[in-house]
């Protein structure tokens, strides 16, 4: 069995982007692998949250967790700042990561382009991520394509760390799906579907009702011509929705082709609208009803108590081997 972890930010409203990129593969797995699924409030903070909405979203995502089909009897589920290792040796790991490769990062770049403040917790941000995935020692981590640079600081830290200090850490993969792997936004092809994006018709959140994503489809950029062709070169807004309507309807994109051949951009989105719908809808009922009973409490309270008892032997080892003091002599 190998162990799988990853996280999801709670800095906004949970987008189809991320069920596509990253969710789907948390449900594949949980079932034949030791899982550890997080809602990552400590990454959320790199950028300012208001504090009312940050809790709101860190429960609302975590019972989005189990209403997609993680099942919290199968996959630890919990609050990355329930579990207090995780910022000590996310702490440790920047004094092992160079400013040359913060400064090399690309969410960085884009995250803190344009702006004239810029808190220094983005810029040291991978080292957490790092320490997210190696206090578990995993060997699988699901992402979206976006994350793959900060997956290859995590096995170069993970080697240094090894170096100087003796075999203690597993390298991890990174586990990335095929097609689905970068989601664009409704409104630009160019750019990522992303939950803070301000533009709310750039992206559809898994709890916009069905009347909205319906209008924000209706709505999506469509490029020149009316064929429903996968050419994402030529055509990236077509190609984009195609990979949606691929997943969303489990059609291969040349069954998609085929189906719309001379038909036109307004029968493709109609469908492509009822096939989202088809997925999201039953989500959103389960997940009214985590919300109404309050149960997501109860699982966040035990997945944090088992991720605990890795992450403090994890913490304990690296302190150790770093040459700290144990203050129990
Ligand atoms: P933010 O806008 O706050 O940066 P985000 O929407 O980009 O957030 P994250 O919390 O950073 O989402 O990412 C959670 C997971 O979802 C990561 O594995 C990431 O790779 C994946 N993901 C995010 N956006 C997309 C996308 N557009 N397509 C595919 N995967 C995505
Ligand atoms: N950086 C990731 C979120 C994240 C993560 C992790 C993903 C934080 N810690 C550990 C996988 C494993 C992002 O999506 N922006």
């Amino acid at each position: 069995m190998k162990k799988v972890l990853s996280g999801i930010q709670p800095s906004g409203q949970l987008t189809l982007g991320n069920y596509i990129g990253a969710m789907q593969n948390f449900i594949k797995l949980q079932h034949t692998e030791e899982c550890y699924f997080m809602v990552v409030d400590l990454h959320a903070v790199t950028v300012p949250q208001e504090p009312g909405a940050l809790r709101e979203q860190t429960e609302s995502v975590a019972a989005l967790f189990i209403a997609a089909g993680i099942d919290p009897a199968k996959a630890n589920v919990f609050v990355q700042s329930h579990v207090r290792a995780h910022a000590e040796l996310g702490w440790l790991f920047t004094t092992l990561t160079n400013m040359g490769e913060l400064e090399r990062m690309t969410q960085f770049k884009d995250k803190s382009s344009g702006k004239d403040s810029v808190g220094a917790g983005l810029f040291v941000y991978p080292a957490l991520m790092a320490a997210d995935i190696l206090i578990y020692n995993a060997d699988l981590v699901p992402v979206g394509d976006d994350q793959k640079q900060h997956l290859e600081l995590t096995r170069d830290l993970a080697h240094r760390f090894n170096q100087r200090f003796g075999s203690t850490f597993t390298i991890p993969e990174p586990f990335i799906p095929k097609v689905g792997a970068r989601v664009m936004s409704l409104d630009n092809a160019s750019k990522k579907m992303s939950k803070s994006n301000p533009n709310v018709g750039s992206f559809i959140a898994l709890l916009d009702p069905p009347d909205v994503i319906r209008k924000k489809i209706s709505r999506a950029t469509t490029d020149s011509g009316r064929e429903v062709k996968y050419d994402p070169a030529n055509k990236p807004e077509i190609s984009n929705l195609m990979g949606i309507y691929s997943h969303c309807a489990g059609m291969s994109l040349d069954e998609i082709e085929a189906k719309y051949d001379g038909q036109g951009y307004g029968p493709f989105k109609k469908d492509l609208a009822e096939h989202v719908v088809a997925v999201i809808e039953p989500i959103q009922t389960r997940y009214n009803e985590i919300r109404r009973t309050g149960e997501i409490h109860d699982i966040l309270k035990q997945g944090a108590e088992r991720a605990s008892l890795i992450a403090e032997k994890t913490i304990a080892e690296v302190k150790e081997k770093m040459g700290f003091l144990n203050p129990r002599g």
